[in-house]
């Protein structure tokens, strides 16, 4: 049987799913900006690119080499297409406005351009977070494009995906109907699909958690995780493995394989702040490939997917995976 290619999956899906042409073409652009930023990750030491800046984001995280390196390839593969109205990042303070001398379409891009580059410099697997928005109707406005129009929740995305540069670099991609995975041919260099029906099992025996928060966290989530730790003696009455990649993109990857639940609930240190990890381009994308694949992504009170955003770089609690889990510790979230 012949191998089908993100590009043949796409121009099948045009006719099967009438997905219009420019969303096409801006997946197959992403798609070869994350072939190039693969590139650049695999090069390690031998091409300069690892360490850090002498600059932050807007997070205030020390920015590495290859967040900028990343972010200016998605850029630039991606302002000149004529399919994106704006695009934002983690590693900008303000929405990407498209150069004048390029046409507007009619999508937002947004994107953590390389997720988890704390574990650049030790060779342990980050990626590339992306999610799509049609940009509402500006009714004629002219000048620059304002952050509100990203605003939007999470239920409105029309595509999700990421990349993950491990063992094998590959793309898992939804267009809101399944969750499909494709794995970076090198010599062809095309994306194949290798995983047509991604589904994350209901039931797990794994969780994932920085278990050295654990002094500030919240009380539902210090029963949920006592519970975890008691095992087959506890009231769960089974025994459960942890694992922390400390790169949501691999932690989450290893969920969608083989079930799980990843956690980064809110904490005491920071309370003002509603968790770690941002809302429009690490949680938004990453709960609708979970919820695609039969999983729950919530922030312990409500469904992430309907978090009506009021900032670009918001950050939100995140607890998702499989379905009985995440439903658990929700619920104790409500007790
Ligand atoms: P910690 C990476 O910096 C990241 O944003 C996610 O990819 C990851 O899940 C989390 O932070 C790790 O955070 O506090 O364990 O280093």
């Amino acid at each position: 049987m012949s191998r089908v290619t993100l590009s043949r999956y796409l121009i099948e899906q045009t006719r099967s799913h009438n997905t219009p042409a420019d969303l096409r073409f801006l997946i197959e652009v992403v798609a070869r900006a994350c072939k190039a930023i693969s590139h650049q990750v695999s090069k390690g030491a031998l091409g300069g690119v690892l360490g850090s800046m002498e600059t932050e984001n807007v997070q205030g995280e020390v920015q590495k080499k290859l967040d900028v390196i990343s972010n200016e390839i998605l850029l630039e593969a991606n302002e000149w297409g004529g399919h994106l109205a704006g695009m934002a990042s983690e590693e900008m303070d303000n929405a990407y406005q498209i150069p004048g001398r390029y046409p507007k379409g009619a999508y937002l891009l947004v994107f953590d351009p390389l997720d988890g580059s704390s574990n650049i410099d030790v060779n342990v697997s980050v990626g590339t977070i992306f999610s799509v928005l049609r940009c509402p109707d500006r009714n004629g406005e002219e000048g620059d494009l304002g952050e509100e129009a990203f605003l939007q929740p999470g239920t409105q995305q029309v595509a999700a995906g990421y990349a993950i540069y491990g063992p094998q670099t590959m793309l898992l991609l939804t267009l809101g109907n399944g969750v499909k995975g494709f794995t970076l041919d090198r010599e062809l260099g095309s994306f194949v699909m290798t995983h047509d029906s991604i589904k994350v099992p209901e039931s797990t025996q794994e969780f994932a958690i920085n278990m050295s928060n654990q002094r500030h966290w919240e009380a539902p989530v210090q029963r949920y995780v006592s519970e975890l730790l008691a095992g087959e003696a506890g009231p769960l009455e089974k025994n459960y493995n942890m694992r922390w990649i400390a790169s949501m993109v691999a932690d989450v990857h290893r969920i969608l394989t083989r079930g799980g639940v990843f956690m980064y609930p809110r904490d005491s240190r920071e309370p003002e702040k509603p968790g770690k990890l941002r809302l429009m381009y690490e949680a938004n994308p990453m709960s609708m490939i979970i919820e695609q694949a039969g999983g729950a992504a919530t922030n312990g009170t409500q469904r992430i997917l309907d978090i009506q955003p009021t900032s670009l770089h918001q950050r939100v609690a995140v607890f998702l995976g499989s379905k009985d889990e995440v439903e658990r510790v929700t619920g104790y979230h409500q007790a």
